[in-house]
């Protein structure tokens, strides 16, 4: 029995060993953020998260103002509702064309996290129609939204090469809840993807899935378009941690190598204990 002690020592570092990607349930407050470039197109808000080691988030709002309706950078604009929109066009300064809105341009913010997080809730702190699409970054590298057109991020429209995956078309009320907190609240992301970079736009056609018919499988009727105005309040997802490691998704080989190194040693110690008990050659 003596000669098993090694193993099963071998076996208890192993099973001990921290995990290489641990989850984190985490939020995200839309509202008190700071503020890079404010009171210009292209600015930029961080947030950061409800919980210790959640990470933050870096928002930027973007439409279709450019030439041949690529996109630009907007302002992202704070209010108590959440964030809101001001793009190019003049008049999208005014309400309600001030919160993320489809009214004569596609607004979008785009969310930047220094994790990988795999979103599953979005909250609408004010609005008055509030349909909405969801993508995620799936591509290589940093995603570049200028100069191109929505249809062009969306692989599903374009063969694989704007990078960005559909999460979800989600429309109000069918696929949000209100529980008595005077917000919106969207559950998204039944199927799990993580990235971390998402688009958040007002209910856009460019990313319906080829084929739809019905709302049923992710299409934006031309009739749920054009009246859709909010301010995006809060995110919730799950942050995916590494231990051990450097940067994101980091897994920590050298520290699982060196448990490896020290226990093949006591496995060979095994082996000739058990071979002389055997009596073979270890
Ligand atoms: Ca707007
Ligand atoms: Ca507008
Ligand atoms: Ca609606
Ligand atoms: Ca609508």
């Amino acid at each position: 029995m003596k000669y098993f002690a090694p193993f099963l020592l071998v076996l208890g570092l192993l099973v001990s060993l921290p995990q290489a990607q641990a989850s984190l349930a985490t939020s995200w407050t839309l509202t008190n953020g700071s503020c890079s470039g404010c009171g210009s197109y292209g600015n930029v808000r961080s947030f950061g998260a409800s919980t210790v080691d959640g990470g933050d988030v870096a928002a930027s709002a973007w439409a279709d103002t450019g030439t041949g309706n690529t996109l630009e950078t907007a302002e992202l604009k704070s209010w108590s509702g959440g964030l809101g929109i001001t793009n190019r066009s003049g008049a999208d300064g005014g309400y309600p064309n001030h919160a993320i809105d489809n009214r004569d341009n596609y607004d979008a913010v785009l969310f930047s996290f220094d994790k990988t997080v795999s979103l599953d809730e979005i909250v609408i702190g004010w609005w008055k129609d509030a349909d909405l699409s969801v993508l995620a970054y799936t591509g290589s590298g940093t995603p570049d939204l200028a100069g191109q057109t929505y249809a062009a991020l969306d692989d599903a429209q374009n063969g694989s090469m704007g990078g960005w995956e559909l999460v979800g078309n989600y429309f109000d009320p069918q696929d949000s809840s209100e529980p008595g907190d005077g917000k919106l609240h969207y559950n998204i992301n039944s199927g799990g993807i993580s990235s971390s970079y998402w688009l958040v736009s007002a209910l856009n056609p460019a990313f319906n899935t080829p084929g739809c018919s019905s709302r049923a499988i992710d299409c934006a009727p031309g009739n749920y378009l054009g009246n859709d105005y909010f301010k995006l309040y809060a995110l919730a997802g799950t942050v995916t941690t590494s231990s051990g490691g450097g940067g994101n998704n980091t897994v920590p080989a050298p520290a699982s190598l060196l448990l490896l190194a020290l226990g093949l040693p006591l496995l060979r110690l095994s082996w000739r204990g058990i071979a002389r008990h055997a009596g073979v050659p270890a």
